[in-house]
């Protein structure tokens, strides 16, 4: 078997999980959002600010993809949601198999969910192409990783529905030109929403949570 061949299976079996998993998620009506960025964007840190803004208002969980450590889904924890962490044997990416078996293993404490937040594992590039079921994936991008990152990164800037623009607290300290970004965004996924937001500050943060309710009203509207 060529290498070719060999990504071409896992990719396939990768699909195979995800339309389970998502239909799964369609029957339980739950809301499925695989957030992907470069490590230190600030993902673990908008799910804490999320978290604390509307757990009260619905169930939420999580799902935290790494290498090595338990610290983010500890970190998920104490801001008061079931999270489960998942070390994903080196690879640089979350996989639907590894979800389903992560969501098999929790079992009711992972029932009937309104929102599941999946971490993914810190960069920009393999979590692109697999599918794990979710309703929709969120990029980030941070003011301190430069505004040239759009076009450099262009599949996962398109396939995001949503791009949050993150630490925008920074913006006086660094080179970022939020409208350059705005316009490469707009060319690579011209139906997708952008959000500017500081978790540190809670600029921007009412904007994102509303965003996330509207789409969970839209999901449940549907089914
Ligand atoms: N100034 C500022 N710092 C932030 C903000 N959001 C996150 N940070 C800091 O950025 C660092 C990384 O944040 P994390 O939320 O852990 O980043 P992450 O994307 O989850 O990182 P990985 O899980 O390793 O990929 C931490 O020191 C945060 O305190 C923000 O809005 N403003
Ligand atoms: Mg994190």
């Amino acid at each position: 078997m060529t290498q070719v061949d060999v990504k071409k299976k896992i990719l396939e079996g990768n699909l195979a999980a995800a339309a389970q998993l998502r239909a799964g998620f369609r029957a339980s009506g739950t809301l499925v959002i695989n957030m992907i960025s470069s490590p230190g964007s600030g993902k673990t840190t908008l799910l804490e600010g999320t978290i604390a803004r509307l757990k009260a208002l619905y169930r939420l969980g999580g799902l935290d993809g790494d290498i090595a450590t338990e610290r983010d889904a500890e970190r998920l924890r104490k801001a008061g949601i079931p999270a489960r962490q998942i070390l994903t044997g080196g690879a640089c990416h979350l996989d639907s198999r590894q979800v389903m078996s992560a969501l098999d293993d929790e079992g009711e404490r992972f029932a009937g969910l309104d929102i599941l937040f999946i971490e993914n594992v810190g960069n920009l590039i393999c979590p692109t192409s697999y599918d794990l079921g979710e309703d929709y994936k969120v990029a980030l991008l941070s003011v301190t990783e430069g505004d040239d990152k759009p076009f450099k990164y262009p599949a996962i800037f398109s396939k995001a529905a949503v791009t949050v623009i993150t630490k925008t607290d920074l913006l006086p300290y660094v080179d970022f030109d939020v409208a350059t970004v705005r316009s490469e965004l707009s060319t690579l996924r011209p139906d997708g929403a952008v959000f500017e937001l500081s978790s540190r500050s809670g600029t921007g943060m009412d904007a994102w949570c509303d965003d996330l309710t509207r789409r969970l009203a839209g999901k449940r509207s549907a089914a």
